[in-house]
């Protein structure tokens, strides 16, 4: 999986930017808040990442910014110099993928559990965008997942459907 400069310790199956929107929490209708996240799958668990875009270094590396991109790693890099402990992480208790998931510099917006989730392409009256997956698992959520790129969410759909066929009946 490509790390990204704002998750560089992010090591899973898959990640990546997806535009993302919940329809339903808990089994109830949900407004539709469409947002552009970093996206992990690892294991049965897919995670977005809360405030992606706005001058990350993975932004800056998506418009092709070299300069920006290298100040934006030099000043990540301050920052998780600054931040670091002085002991190493030997024993700091499991390494999860939430734990992995950008470690200190970021917390996961919402995590999705996809055992016995449902994956399929999303009908017409549930978007008018294109491109876009409809994920529902067993705990009542719903979402949408899309991207621009034809490529990019079709490996999706595919790598998706995999955790969910490997996981399904745990
Ligand atoms: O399914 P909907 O309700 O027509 O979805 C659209 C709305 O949520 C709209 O927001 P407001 O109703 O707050 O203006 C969003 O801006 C659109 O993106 C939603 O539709 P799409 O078709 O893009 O999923």
């Amino acid at each position: 999986c490509p790390s990204s400069p704002k998750h560089p310790t992010a090591a899973s199956e898959k990640c990546g930017v997806l535009n993302v929107t919940k329809i339903t929490e808990h089994g109830k209708k949900v407004r539709k808040n469409w947002t552009s996240s970093w996206a992990v799958l690892q294991g049965s668990t897919l995670l977005f990442a809360k405030g992606q875009g706005g001058g990350t270094g993975w932004s800056y590396y998506q418009r092709g910014s070299i300069p920006e991109l290298l100040l934006s790693l030099l000043a990540n890099w301050k920052h998780s110099v600054k931040r670091r402990p002085a002991v190493s992480y030997v024993n700091s208790g499991p390494v999860t993928a939430a734990t992995k998931f950008g470690g200190s510099q970021s917390k996961p917006e919402f995590t999705v559990d996809l055992r016995g989730a449902i994956l399929e392409w999303a009908s017409k009256d549930k978007s008018s965008k294109k491109r876009v997956l409809e994920l529902k698992t067993r705990q009542g959520t719903e979402l949408l997942i899309q991207s621009e790129n034809d490529t990019v969410i079709n490996d999706w759909f595919k790598a998706l459907g995999e955790m969910i066929s490997t996981h399904a009946w745990e």
